[in-house]
């Protein structure tokens, strides 16, 4: 039910864009879509219309449902869709050790707890780091893999069937890159909507640790794909999953996969095989994923076995009815695909802490701020609710696509419950805000998130 609502709001979105409206997520100064993807956007939207794009693998109840709504009226967007089926009890979908102290489980997730990136590097251990899975981590064995790139995007404009292929060696022998990078999810956050703005929104109800930063090593997409014969016809790259097909509300959407627009493919997205030296872990994406650094954890896909490369716009549910506003306040009901992450900002403190210190000279708060938008540049702290600020120490130098650790020494707390709260400024000069505007599955939250905490 939920995804037939989705799909109404999108039909409703696609009716809008043919009366020629420009769709522009950045109306609600949330997000900077880059120009492509809108391009790329418009583009898929009209030649789907005219059955001109291909969408396999959207279901073909919900292609003929989306279909037939497009001829007719425009409908609003209801309601979100439930969160994505959960494992099979006794059957673990991580396979890394989840202690307390370091997750919180989230179904088939795992979120970090901020307060154990405590003391820990600007790149965090993969022991550390959260994991966000559709449906369950396979076990895949490198001496079997293989990358299959195909598509009429190349040369040879071969079929899934004959493709060109990479196996694991040929892979480690092209030139190899080191990328510093972090991975969030969209829905980092999703949970303040809720708790702070009081706006019902569907999907894993996360704090602020669906997010993680590596160093990765691996093969620049775009040697892969300039080997692979890329044409300067090809406009969208879909790399897809080895993992289970996922199955949401009944409804089979097929393996986990998302289109990227060739210039962001050919820009700087990384083919990773290893992360902080080592072999990337199952939970990971062992043998190989994708790293697209700053934008939405899902462009980054793993365990990727195939990628697609087409000369007509490629559509699949991760970039049609999930990773786009939905809502009232996007002209249609619906934004573009999203694409960079917004700024955020976190203390390594539990939620609801206990702080040892109360009439001492300081505590000493640390917490960790980033942006897929630019460079974190500056970082400021509140220790009364958000009415004061003083600025944080940065302990990083600021750089494109990872976050930085700063420290903020609190001088003389009062004893009892006191509300912090963090706020980074990125190179753009856009600060956190105080609230930022609903969308129904709960992307996005780049507001001042308010952190309760008592001193003892
Ligand atoms: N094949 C596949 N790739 C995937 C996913 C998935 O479930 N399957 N989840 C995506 C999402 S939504 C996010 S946020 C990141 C999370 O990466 P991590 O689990 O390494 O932290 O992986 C992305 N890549
Ligand atoms: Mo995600």
């Amino acid at each position: 039910m939920g995804l037939c609502i989705f799909s109404i709001g999108l039909a409703g979105k696609w009716l809008f864009s043919l009366t020629g409206v420009v769709v522009r997520a950045s109306v609600c100064g949330m997000i900077e879509p880059t120009s492509d993807e809108i391009a790329y956007d418009q583009e898929r939207l009209r030649q789907f219309v005219r059955g001109e794009a291909r969408a396999h693998g959207l279901s073909r109840r919900s292609l003929l449902r989306l279909l037939a709504l497009a001829t007719g009226p425009g409908a609003a967007v209801a309601a979100a869709a439930g969160p994505a089926r959960a494992g099979t009890p006794g059957i673990p979908t991580i396979v890394k050790p989840l202690p307390p102290e370091v997750f919180t489980v989230r179904g088939t997730n795992a979120e970090t707890n901020f307060e154990a990136l405590a003391g820990l590097g600007r790149a965090e251990p993969a022991s550390h780091f959260f994991v966000r899975n559709h449906t369950a981590t396979p076990r895949l064995d490198a001496a079997n893999w293989r990358l299959r790139v195909f598509g009429d995007g190349l040369r040879s404009k071969p079929s899934a069937a004959d493709a060109v292929t990479f196996d694991y060696h040929d892979l480690r022998r092209l030139p190899a890159r080191t990328l510093d990078a972090f991975v969030e999810c969209a829905g980092n956050g999703r949970s303040f909507y809720t708790t702070q703005q009081g706006q019902a929104v569907s999907g894993t109800a996360w704090r602020l640790g669906a997010i993680g930063q590596a160093r990765w090593r691996g093969v620049p997409l775009s040697t892969v794909l300039r080997r692979a014969g890329i044409t300067g016809g090809a406009i969208d790259v879909m790399p897809q999953g080895l993992d289970d097909e996922y199955v949401a509300n009944g409804e089979n959407l097929g393996r986990v996969r998302r289109p990227l627009p060739v210039a962001k493919a050919l820009d700087d997205v990384l083919v990773a095989y290893e992360m902080n030296g080592a072999p990337l872990p199952p939970d990971h994406g062992y043998p190989v994923r994708l790293i697209v650094p700053s934008w939405v954890g899902i462009a980054s896909i793993k365990w990727v076995g195939d990628i697609e490369v087409s000369t007509s716009p490629l559509l699949s549910p991760w970039n049609t009815q999930f990773y786009r506003l939905f809502g009232d306040t996007w002209p249609g009901g619906a934004s573009p695909p999203l694409t960079t992450q917004v700024t955020k900002s976190a203390f390594e403190l539990a939620w609801n802490a206990a702080l040892d210190g109360g009439g001492s000279r300081r505590v000493r708060l640390t917490g960790r701020s980033w942006s897929g938008q630019g460079r974190v540049t500056k970082v400021e702290v509140s220790t009364d609710g958000a009415t004061t600020w003083r600025r944080a120490r940065l302990l990083d130098a600021p750089a494109r696509n990872q976050w930085v650790r700063w420290e903020y020494d609190w001088r003389r707390p009062a004893s009892g419950p006191a509300i912090l709260a963090a706020r980074a400024t990125d190179e753009t000069g856009a600060t956190q805000p105080a609230s930022v505007p609903p969308n129904t599955q709960g992307y996005l939250f780049g507001a001042v998130v308010l952190h309760p905490v008592t001193v003892t």
